[in-house]
């Protein structure tokens, strides 16, 4: 079973899980960065169905440790039949954020579909951040702090039963990649609920290509890999265009290297590219980096390998 050569690009213009405007911006700068012809050019046939339109953020503070909760519940509502539709119509799905709130209707949506069609699910999580805060240990009430807690079943009725059922996933489903920021409380919850985190220390001492080699263990043929990439994951010194630096992240190399073993796998499905904020980048640099480590994640590469 191959995986689909049609892909619909999805824009979700809007900042409402984070803390900093101008996430809203990202679907437009990764197209004027040039994704959908990179995409065409990597032999794709791409469509591109333009922008969901959601509610407007208020920027309210938080209500009982969330930040805009009934908005955040529109957009994800929106993302998820989005992604489920194209899912449905045999099309790869690259939601174009936006925070990384809306991983949560994307991956929602991408979970029901493998239990539709049979197949496994590996979420890959690029990120400086373990997004595994609650509304009791956000120091935020930013809800990009928290999608996947949400998705594994913990956080409010709305978000955690978005597709009907709860848990989304569970934590042997996800490998989280380049963290490098977890808040106190969130620590605990991580242990607790045993997320496969390869933070950059393990990194460091291990190497990328060990770390990946580990997380990418036990994909197959019936494997179905979505990956969350929050921009966020890059080292600020390569990436300054998002809302939350955190330094130390993966270099250039590295981050390519991620890519390009994902693609090696052959069973990229989804992908959410998320937290690109051009109001922080400088000539929309950030951007055209993530549209090169698209290109790698689809399978462009140096040489031909076998
Ligand atoms: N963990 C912090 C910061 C944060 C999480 N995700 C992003 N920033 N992008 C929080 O507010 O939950
Ligand atoms: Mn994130
Ligand atoms: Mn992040």
């Amino acid at each position: 079973m191959s995986l689909s050569r049609t892909l619909a690009l999805i824009g979700a213009p809007t900042d409402i899980g984070a803390g900093h405007r101008g996430a809203v911006m990202g679907p437009e700068a990764l197209r004027v960065a040039g994704l959908g012809e990179a995409l065409r050019e990597r032999g794709l046939e791409v469509i591109d169905t333009g922008n969901l339109s959601g509610p407007a953020n208020p920027w309210q503070p938080p209500v009982d440790g969330y930040r805009h909760l009934p908005q955040v519940v529109a957009w994800n509502q929106l993302v998820m039949d989005a992604v489920r539709t194209q899912l449905q119509a045999g099309r790869l799905s690259v939601l174009m954020g936006g925070d990384h709130c809306l991983g949560l209707g994307s991956i929602t949506a991408v979970a029901r579909h493998c239990r539709d069609t049979g197949r496994k699910l590996r979420v890959i999580w690029l990120d400086a951040h373990a997004d595994f805060n609650t509304s009791d240990v956000t120091p935020s009430g930013n809800v990009h702090g928290m999608p996947v807690a949400c998705l594994c079943g913990l956080g409010p009725k709305e978000l955690t039963h978005l597709g009907g059922s709860s848990p989304a996933i569970v934590p042997a489903e996800i490998r989280q990649i380049g963290i490098r920021s977890v808040d106190q409380g969130e620590k605990r919850l991580v242990k607790e609920y045993g997320l496969d985190i390869y933070d950059m220390r393990y990194i460091d001492e291990i190497g990328m290509k060990r770390a990946m080699e580990e997380a990418l263990e036990g994909i197959d043929a019936d494997t179905h890999v979505h990956v969350s990439f929050d921009v966020d994951f890059l080292d600020p010194s390569i990436a300054p265009g998002v809302g939350t630096t955190v330094p130390g992240g993966p270099n250039y190399r590295e981050a390519q290297l991620v890519m390009e073993m994902i693609a090696d796998t052959g069973r990229l499905g989804s992908l959410d590219i998320v937290e690109l904020n051009p109001a922080f980048d400088d000539h929309n640099r950030t951007g055209k980096l993530a549209v090169d480590l698209v290109e790698s994640l689809f399978g462009k590469s140096t040489l031909m390998r076998d």
